[in-house]
């Protein structure tokens, strides 16, 4: 049954003000608010951020924050919607872009939120992840978990741009977000060994099947391999099943990380996907290709390195822009929190 509550104006000023005082609040004038009926309250704004805005000013950057003055040279993507000074793409998503010159490393550190990076450009970049150098092409990504430790590089010719994606808002709500500096890490793993010991899906190194678990076995995931698969996906996939697949730990076959998740989709040529409306907010980038996004009626025209979000909840439609060419894109959602707090929706 649905009443109007009680306000703050009902009450006398004197209780109200003895109330705060004491540090104390009636619970019922903001209880809609907090809890509204059938649809939660959402800030989040379908926002889009063009590369071609982004890539000038993140080069300039380059030029006025030497690394040695920024640790990370970040231009961080802020959804308007919810106070460009909390740099949240979603409630729950951190989303930078990340620049690295030819020469720079950036310091080894580990923190409490975790990252994740995906390369849009360059070649020669690497991070080194507990020893484990990790090379990155464009369309890698790459996983420095919590609390392990990550160092950068770049030992190519041109500038390299990833972009980064952190759980950062939740561990930050949390007061839980800090990081340790460490010294130089050692390279103990020159071969990125364990993209090579979990080479392909469903074949594992046999003392998988008895040893403890690593909770993080595979730390790179090709792109090559990914867009190799979801070609060969969509070849065996009916017209009216998207081709999607999920990054996952190759030892469990679950997520590859506690909080968010990272898939990649390939929408074939003039192909017009609705997805699944669900409860987590996403945020996709481009990585080939050029198509319309429409989030909750608002359409965005995307290109190639393009990256926009979506919040919780929202009706999301994907259109290529090309009848002859698929376009490939990769997704973070925080699918992984939701269902694991136990809330996690899809409807329709
Ligand atoms: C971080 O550690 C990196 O290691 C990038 O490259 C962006 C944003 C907020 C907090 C930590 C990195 C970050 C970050």
């Amino acid at each position: 049954m649905s009443s109007a509550l009680g306000t703050v104006a009902d009450l006398p000023a004197d209780y109200y003000d003895g109330l705060v005082s004491r540090n104390l609040l009636p619970l019922w004038p903001s209880l809609r608010s907090v809890l509204p009926y059938g649809n939660p309250a959402r800030k989040t704004r379908p926002t889009l951020w063009r590369y071609a805005d982004v890539r000038p000013n993140l080069l300039r950057a380059g030029e006025l924050a030497p690394i040695e003055k920024a640790e990370r040279r970040v231009l961080v993507l802020c959804n308007p919607g919810l106070g460009l000074e909390n740099m949240q793409a979603t409630p729950s998503i951190y989303i930078g872009l990340q620049l690295i010159l030819p020469g720079e490393t950036a310091p080894n550190h580990r923190h409490t939120p975790m990252a994740v990076r995906f390369v849009i450009e360059g070649q020669g970049g690497y991070t080194v992840v507990q020893g484990e150098k990790l090379p990155m092409e464009k369309g890698d990504l790459i996983l420095t978990p919590p609390r392990l430790w990550h160092q950068h590089g770049h030992e190519g010719t041109e500038p390299v741009i990833w972009l980064d994606a952190l759980d950062l808002p939740l561990i930050y709500g949390l007061e839980a977000s800090y990081a340790i500096e460490g010294k130089v890490q050692t390279v103990t793993d020159p071969r990125n060994a364990s993209t090579t010991r979990f080479r392909q899906g469903g074949i594992v190194p046999y003392a998988s099947l008895s040893e403890r678990r690593d909770d993080y076995p595979l730390l790179r995931f090709p792109w090559r391999e990914v867009r190799a698969t979801l070609t060969g996906l969509a070849g065996v996939t009916s017209k009216d099943a998207s081709v999607h697949v999920a990054y996952v730990n190759p030892e469990t076959g679950r997520e590859c990380m506690a909080t968010l998740g990272f898939s990649a989709l390939m929408l074939r040529p003039g192909e017009e996907l609705r997805l699944t409306r669900r409860s987590a907010s996403s945020v996709f980038h481009v990585v080939e290709g050029t198509g319309t996004a429409t989030v909750d009626g608002q359409a965005m025209a995307f290109g190639e390195s393009d990256t926009f979000a979506a919040p919780t909840h929202a009706e999301i439609r994907l259109a290529n822009g090309s009848g002859k060419t698929p376009a490939f894109v990769f997704i973070v959602d925080d699918a992984p929190m939701h269902r694991k707090l136990g809330f996690y929706e899809e409807f329709d």
